[in-house]
């Protein structure tokens, strides 16, 4: 069978595309990193923020039982530590996922990791985990692996995923003080029998150290993920991104805490509330030198499909999957092609927009939050966004910082002026909104507000036009718009 045309702008964006970003050479692979670690990266949309513009993953939920408890996480919900908070539609047996799998990679190209994140944990619920991840490599080999855990039964199944090629593993570390601990796990199961307080917290950590250590050892890349909590573990944070990077962890992610009295949770009940988008930054800021720090999670559900930031779940429920599904890698394969290409396109793009950031002789930092549907472009409309990419544009150059999640604010044709306020105080501390498309009055509203909109630059390279706005606002030569 003939590969189909497919191309970029069919699957992410409105017009042309192009892409790559600072952090990616031609080819894409960034100076720093070393090729070995950049062929587990280049298609990891967790893993490389370049890749995440291009790469989707999906998250099978066949581990649904735990071995502690966490005060931010009700078991009606998905797992907090890698989800935001929201039922899983359904969980599966290793078969089902398998099918899933299947057909999703058949119609999402971008598919390129399977990830185990709950809704319980993946190495606790490991009979599972493991016949799923034989199953889907058997059908689909150039699937990579991922898992996410607690990381309290981790150190027991270290050698079978390195005997399964399971390169990406995330481990969930919120503290390497048990005190601070026991604010956060009221109890554990460890070794037939359940543990409370500071001693659960100490065993926990003991448990995640020496995972760490044994992956790092290993040479699977791991990634630590800490749940943000005001008053319990945010100064702490840094203490645990000092003893991640001492052991070995590939990238730091620090996640708020999502914390709301629907969701049944201790911490809801009680009130604990999570840190707002500038603290959750002010935190990131403090810890650049650190661990490298993952800036572009987006919490995602334990059963998430689709490039972060755009789930598409719903379209893949098993009552929607014929019982007869089998592997048809032409779409993957074609765009994969495409996405070679415009990897290049978008390095070259970024470097020259980096260098007039750079060059534009202005003490100036802008804080720049982007519509973009992925690709690295500015593609989508401010109505039809359901969140903003949050870009940093200053002396030191361009990058991403997190993004904010929004409400739609057009539906139908119409925009409620109650979801605009909200838009609008999601945006705090935001300069500039660019955008592929804007009325009058979001646009009016958002300058009373204090922040620019701007659609001038729609469908171009994200990097270039935030550095055509940057030098605009510094007097430096502007570039040519390309798009
Ligand atoms: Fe899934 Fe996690 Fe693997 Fe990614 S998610 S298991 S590493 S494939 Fe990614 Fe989602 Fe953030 Fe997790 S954006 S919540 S970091
Ligand atoms: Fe919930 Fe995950 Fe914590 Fe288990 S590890 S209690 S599933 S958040």
């Amino acid at each position: 069978m003939s590969a189909p045309k497919i191309s970029l702008q069919s699957e992410t964006t409105a017009k042309s595309a192009g892409c790559a970003s600072s952090t990616c050479g031609s080819s894409a692979r960034p100076g720093d990193m070393e090729p070995a670690i950049w062929e587990k990266v280049k298609d990891h949309p967790c893993y490389s923020e370049e890749a995440h513009h291009y790469f989707a993953r999906m998250h099978v939920a066949v581990a649904p039982a735990c071995n502690i408890q966490c005060n931010y996480c009700n078991r009606k919900f998905d797992c907090a530590n890698e989800s935001r908070p929201g039922v899983v539609s359904e969980k599966l047996t290793p078969d089902q996922a398998v099918r899933k799998v299947i057909a999703v990679a058949n119609v999402v190209p971008q598919l390129s990791v399977i990830g185990i994140a709950g809704p319980g944990d993946a190495c606790f619920d490991w009979n599972k985990t493991k016949a799923t991840f034989e199953r889907i490599v058997n059908e689909i080999p150039d699937l990579k692996l991922c898992i996410s855990t607690n990381g309290l039964a981790l150190p027991d199944h270290v050698a079978e995923l390195c005997d399964m090629n399971v390169d990406h593993v995330t481990i969930t570390i919120n503290m390497v003080d048990p005190e601070v601990g026991a604010r956060i796990y009221p109890w554990i199961f460890y070794k037939h029998r359940r543990h409370t307080g500071v001693e659960a917290a100490r065993i926990l950590h003991e448990r995640q150290m020496l995972g760490l250590e044994m992956l790092a050892a290993r040479g699977i890349l791991t990634k630590v993920n800490s749940v943000m909590i005001p008053g319990v573990n945010d100064e702490h944070l840094i203490e645990v991104n000092k003893w991640v990077k001492q052991r070995g962890a590939f990238l730091h992610n620090i996640m708020p805490l999502i914390s709301d009295r629907e969701h049944g949770t201790h911490y809801g009940l009680t009130g604990q509330r999570g840190p707002r988008a500038m603290e959750l930054k002010a935190l990131q800021d403090r810890l650049e030198g650190g661990a490298k720090l993952m800036r572009h999670c987006r919490q995602c559900r334990a059963d998430a499909v689709g490039l972060l930031g755009d789930d598409r779940g719903q379209e893949f429920t098993l009552d929607q999957i014929s019982d007869e599904v089998t592997y048809d890698a032409s779409r993957r394969e074609a765009y994969r092609e495409v996405v070679a290409r415009e990897r290049g396109d978008r390095a070259a793009a970024k470097s020259e927009a980096t260098e007039l950031v750079k060059g534009a002789d202005s003490g100036k930092s802008l804080l720049i939050a982007v519509a973009s549907k992925g690709g690295g472009r500015v593609n989508a409309h401010f109505g039809h966004a359901r969140e903003f990419q949050i870009y940093e544009a200053s002396p030191e150059g361009i990058s991403l910082v997190g993004h904010r999640t929004v409400e739609q604010y057009c539906l139908g044709g119409w925009g409620e002026d109650a979801t605009l306020k909200g838009v609008i105080a999601a945006l705090e501390g935001i300069d500039v909104v660019l955008c592929a498309k804007i009325g009058d009055s979001p646009k009016t509203q958002l300058r009373a507000a204090g922040i620019r909109a701007m659609d001038d630059y729609g469908y171009e390279h994200i990097e270039t036009a935030i550095s055509t706005v940057y030098a605009a606002e510094s007097g430096a030569k502007p570039l040519a718009a390309t798009a």
